[in-house]
């Protein structure tokens, strides 16, 4: 049976425009505008890093911490917006220049399991159960700088710590293969799957794939996506697009390859993703160019793409792919593909 899909973004996807090279170019909004425009799209659910949920959280008591989370929880409440995910940003502070639960120096490391167990108060109060961790700075700039090896007893060592903290949470780590890093530690689907295995509950240990990330590790997200799906393990999804390999884009999902879109969703109606409330969250940015009064169009895009692209698989040939298969012809496949992407002529 069909189902319909929620959706969710983060306040971070209403970003201002500034890049490496240049300042921002559009206002800098408060997080209530950020939350009111969420409304406004009629999308279900934000996600949220620490410090979106509790600002300046470094230098707040445990306590203080969990009286502001209280507080984003009756707003949220009350505007009747869900949080999908609370992830630690643990690439900011001076305490994680050289990565957070690898980092050489022990400090740092405790630094970041300290903080990824606040994340996990936070994440409670704000009521859901789901820890994103993407581990921005996990890798290396110098090959000889650290032991790889030992980088996954650390990673480890901090998973473990997680899950001790709260029998009830779940970690979904989100690979990326680069960039901070010049290469990172956990940079593909198998990775954090193989990972979670070390780990002392398996079964709370799972993955969020995004497409650009896919693809900056030269993967097919839809392949991706459907290998977490196969382990059960695919807890949320950040759409996007990328255009080959180079800087993270977040570009707007099938902005670059409709087909690889189209084939992602594909594979997200054949595995019933969203049938255990997982949310479809768009981790896009609006190029620096945008204006102002157009600043919601690539998240808004995004949703109508992926919701034009559910029709296309629904309305998709698949007793007729099924012969072409049969019969291994894979060149009138390909152009049944093609010709349904592109409609009636
Ligand atoms: C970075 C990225 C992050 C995570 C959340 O590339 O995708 O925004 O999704 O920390
Ligand atoms: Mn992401």
């Amino acid at each position: 049976m069909p189902h319909d899909y929620q959706f969710c973004f983060g306040p971070w996807n209403l970003s201002e425009g500034q890049d490496p090279y240049g300042p921002t170019t559009r206002p800098t909004q408060t997080f209530d505008w950020k939350l009111a425009q969420l409304k406004s799209l009629g999308f279900a659910a934000m996600m949220f890093h620490d410090d979106d949920a509790v600002p300046d959280i470094d230098q707040k008591s445990a306590a203080q911490i969990l009286r502001e989370a209280g507080e984003l929880k009756r707003r949220l409440d009350g505007e009747g917006i869900v949080a999908e995910m609370v992830a630690p940003r643990l690439w900011f502070s001076p305490h994680t220049i050289d990565g957070a639960y690898t980092s050489n120096d022990p400090e740092h490391r405790r630094y970041a399991i300290e903080r990824s167990l606040r994340t996990i108060d936070i994440a409670r109060v704000l009521g859901t159960d789901l820890i994103v961790l993407w581990l921005a700075r996990e890798g290396t700039y110098v090959r000889e700088a650290k032991d790889p090896a030992r980088a996954v007893e650390h990673l480890v060592t901090a998973l473990d710590r997680m899950l001790a903290h709260d029998p009830t949470i779940r970690l979904a780590i989100e690979p990326k293969p680069n960039e901070p890093m010049d290469h990172a530690y956990v940079p593909t689907i198998g990775h954090a799957l193989a990972l979670a295995t070390l780990t002392r509950d398996p079964k709370r240990v799972g993955a969020l794939i995004e497409s650009a990330h896919c693809i900056l590790a030269g993967l097919d997200p839809g392949d991706e996506i459907a290998f977490a799906m196969a382990f059960g393990k695919l807890w949320s999804l950040h759409l996007n697009d990328q255009n080959g390999l180079k800087f993270d884009q977040d570009k707007p999902f099938g902005s670059t390859n409709l087909r690889s879109a189209f084939d992602q969703v594909r594979v997200l109606e054949r595995n019933g993703y969203g049938r255990q409330g997982e949310y479809v969250c768009f981790d896009v940015h609006p190029f620096r160019t945008t204006r102002p009064e157009h600043w919601l169009a690539h998240l808004d895009n995004s949703r109508r793409t992926f919701l034009r692209l559910v029709d296309k698989v629904r309305s998709f040939d698949e007793a007729r792919a099924r012969e072409l298969v049969a019969a291994r012809d894979y060149q009138a496949l390909d152009q049944l593909v093609i010709e349904h992407l592109l409609g009636p002529a």
